[in-house]
């Protein structure tokens, strides 16, 4: 699965969601997809988009949150998996986006390249709404259940190594955190 078409499927599902993404092609490709307010960009930070999301999801219950996170980022902030299932936000979906490698770094292979399963270390963290998706079909199946249905939900969607990378137009942070708050009020 490409991961700008999977956001693109996934942005088309959305009204005015929050959307926290990884650094790197994650926020690339959201900001290519549809550049819009309730879009928070992490830009340099790694390992903290589910961290963020979580907190954005229990500030706002009422509001589903998704966050496009990346498989290395998770791997290094595996506790994150463990804090959502002990707080249990309903409107969390966290879609991890796994192409087994640190794809912004020059497609170093992460763990996931050889044997960690990150559903079932989501599931092992206390997760229970839990789904793999590897083609465009089964990942919008998945996120219409996802935005309908009570989480908190973890889906990977398997995704191929980045081939592109669509220029953008930068958000400065300070914009991006303004505008991204605005949506709240
Ligand atoms: C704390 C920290 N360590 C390392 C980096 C360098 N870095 C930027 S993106 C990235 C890889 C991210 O991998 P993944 O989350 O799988 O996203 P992908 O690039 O594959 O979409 C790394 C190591 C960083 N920005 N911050
Ligand atoms: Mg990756």
């Amino acid at each position: 699965m490409d991961r700008l078409e999977a956001t693109r499927l996934l942005v088309g599902k959305l009204s005015n969601e929050p959307v926290v993404a990884n650094l790197g092609m994650a926020t690339r490709d959201l900001c290519a997809a549809q550049d819009r307010d309730a879009n928070f960009y992490m830009w340099g930070a790694m390992g903290l988009a589910s961290s963020v999301g979580l907190g954005v999801a229990l500030a706002t219950p009422d509001r589903k949150v998704v966050v496009l996170d990346g498989d290395g980022s998770i791997l290094m902030n595996l506790g994150s998996l463990a804090t959502i299932a002990r707080e249990r936000p309903r409107n969390l979906v966290h879609v991890v986006c796994d192409n087994q490698q640190w794809g912004e770094t020059g497609g170093q292979p992460t763990h996931t390249a050889t044997g960690t399963d990150l559903a079932s270390v989501a599931r092992g963290a206390g997760i229970s709404k839990v789904a793999s998706a590897s083609t465009l079909e089964e990942l919008g199946k998945v996120m219409d259940r996802a935005l309908k249905e009570d989480g908190p939900w973890c889906v990977v969607a398997r995704i191929e190594p980045d081939t592109e990378r669509p220029t953008i137009n930068r958000i400065e942070p300070e914009v991006n955190l303004w505008r991204f708050r605005r949506t709240f009020e």
